[in-house]
């Protein structure tokens, strides 16, 4: 009897190239890895987590620089059946001491600079196995790992088998783990390569971080389930990555990558020459950014819409024959998923909109996570009766299809592509002494689109300075979440229920950096 293997790893190794001596991945330090390299690589790292005989769904916990050898890692995890757990290398302490506590992971995996705060973590939280990886190729994963064989029989798994965990953080509360299987990663990755056209002979460029859905899923299942070969960034640089351009027919990026190219003279119509697709993601693409793009390049981004609970959902067609490429939009539902917009209004709860009219969106498709990380309760919260899951997005479609996210019923700061909470950054402020109270908004911002403001007030008799506040703050949480300003004010602004007006004062402050 022949079972198929719903291990996401079989489907992207099946796609790897006849000849795997070709070049999979050209980094931006001139090295170069075929084919065979990850194969052999994957296969030694997923032989060397056999052998600590690890239970079932076992979370292999993962914050390091990117690097190739990250990936033979994630692809190691998959290889071996276990769950893949990545963690955004800007976390500091109090952050990874929540992630690794609530996951309870069996093996973390670190730079060696960060060896001894994250391993006394790790093992505070019960982890037997502590591993270190840094991107010049060293540390001690790859130490035993070259020791393992580099033949390796693929764990067989079930569709709906953990493949990842994903921490999104929260309104209220701590973060959530979002976990998602085999089939919603592979799903998602094989709409894709249908939905924009991946053909034989297109070269990605990779310039994103790889612990989020768009460096980790959107592109790298991309290329790897294309067999294409990737240029490789470890970190983003507009005028490396526009000197790569004329080898590349495929890029992806958040907004603030579009913009900080945008900057560059070396842009021009004769570098993207050899280019088939610019792919937008992860926050909201400025109409202006779409068309300056388009003039200084002759080429019309495709904007597409996800989350790290669902994968992607949305997008613009890459087709001409499905419609135009929308400014603004998020164009349409991918194939297999299916998104509603549903009525906030009082009472009518439950009622779809209409054409045109905004409310909340909710999705559901075989891209959908089955859940949060040992939080049934929130599961439950997030999902409808009839196993739609609230985004916390808001939007309207439009009479042709297209879909408009037009905001967010979550209170949630997107910054560069990032996701900042507001109640997380308010709690470690009012945590400060001398604070009463203190509200984070968003405003708008040239470069990352949006940043955090931050309005504070003093215990009546404390004196309290804006910048000590951001300081402290600094030395708690990732650099990203900190609010770009802080000012301490009397008071602030409510409405007759008490509740701070966050609009008003995302209105007072709009032209802190800039207009967008
Ligand atoms: C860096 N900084 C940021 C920031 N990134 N501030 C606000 N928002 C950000 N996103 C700050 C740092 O705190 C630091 O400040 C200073 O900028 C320089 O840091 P850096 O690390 O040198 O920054 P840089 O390399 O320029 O990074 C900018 C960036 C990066 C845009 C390249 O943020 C990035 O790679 N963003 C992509 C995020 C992403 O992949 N999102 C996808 C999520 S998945 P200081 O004061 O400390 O010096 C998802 C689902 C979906 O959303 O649909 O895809
Ligand atoms: P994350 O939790 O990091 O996966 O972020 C997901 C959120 O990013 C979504 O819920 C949206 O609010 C936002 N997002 C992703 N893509 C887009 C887009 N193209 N336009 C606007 N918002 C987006």
């Amino acid at each position: 009897m022949t079972t198929t293997n719903a291990n996401l790893f079989s489907a992207l190794r099946a796609a790897f190239p006849a000849n795997l001596d070709q070049v999979a991945i050209e980094t931006d330090n001139g090295l170069l890895y075929s084919w065979r390299d990850l194969d052999r690589a994957s296969a030694m790292i997923a032989n060397l987590l056999d052998a600590l005989k690890l239970e079932p769904g076992a979370r292999i916990a993962v914050q390091v620089e990117k690097s190739v050898e990250a990936i033979a890692l994630y692809l190691g995890t998959l290889r071996a059946g276990y769950v893949f757990l990545p963690l955004n290398t800007a976390y500091q302490s109090a952050e990874i001491e929540y992630f690794i506590g609530n996951a309870e992971p069996a093996v973390v995996v670190c730079t060696s600079d960060n060896a001894g705060w994250v391993g006394a973590i790790a093992q505070a939280a019960g982890t037997h196995h502590v591993f270190t990886l840094n991107d010049d190729r060293t540390g001690s994963l790859l130490d035993l790992a070259v020791q393992c064989s580099d033949q390796h029989t693929v764990a067989q798994m079930a569709e709906d088998d953990m493949a990842a965990i994903l921490y999104t953080s929260g309104t209220t509360g701590r973060s959530k783990g979002a976990m998602l299987t085999h089939r919603n990663l592979l799903s998602n990755a094989e709409v894709l390569k249908d939905y924009w056209g991946w053909t034989e002979g297109d070269v990605l460029i990779h310039a994103l971080p790889i612990f989020h859905v768009h460096g980790l899923f959107v592109a790298l299942h991309g290329a790897l389930l294309n067999g294409s070969k990737m240029l490789w960034f470890g970190k983003f640089d507009p005028k490396g990555v526009i000197a790569r351009l004329p080898e590349a027919t495929v890029f992806m990026g958040v907004p603030t990558l579009y913009v900080r190219m945008l900057a560059e003279p070396s842009l021009t119509k004769e570098a993207v020459r050899n280019m088939r697709l610019f792919i937008s993601g992860s926050a909201p693409l400025l109409i202006e950014t779409f068309n300056d793009w388009r003039e200084r390049t002759g080429h019309t981004i495709l904007e597409r819409y996800g989350m790290s609970e669902t994968a992607m959902l949305t997008s613009n067609p890459y087709n001409p024959v499905q419609g135009e490429r929308r400014g603004g939009t998020v164009g349409f539902p991918l194939p297999g998923v299916q998104l509603r917009v549903m009525s906030t209004e009082e009472g009518a709860e439950g009622r779809e909109c209409t054409t045109d009219e905004i409310g909340a969106i909710e999705v559901s498709g075989p891209n959908v996570f089955i859940g949060y990380w040992r939080m049934p309760e929130k599961t439950r919260e997030e999902f409808t009766h009839d196993g739609f899951f609230k985004t916390g997005d808001v939007g309207m479609t439009d009479g042709l299809g297209y879909v408009t996210i037009v905001g967010r019923s979550k209170d949630l700061i997107i910054s560069g592509g990032y996701n900042v909470y507001p109640a997380e950054i308010e709690g470690y402020i009012n945590e400060q002494p001398g604070v009463a109270e203190s509200a984070v908004v968003g405003v708008p911002h040239s470069d990352f689109g949006e940043v955090g403001v931050a309005i504070v007030i003093a215990k009546s008799g404390a004196t309290v300075d804006g910048d000590a506040v951001l300081a402290t703050l600094k030395s708690q949480l990732a650099n990203f979440k900190i609010p770009k300003r802080c000012f301490v004010v009397p008071e602030l602004p409510r409405n007759t229920m008490g509740k701070v007006q966050k609009a008003l004062l995302r209105e007072q402050h709009k032209g802190l950096f800039g207009p967008r």
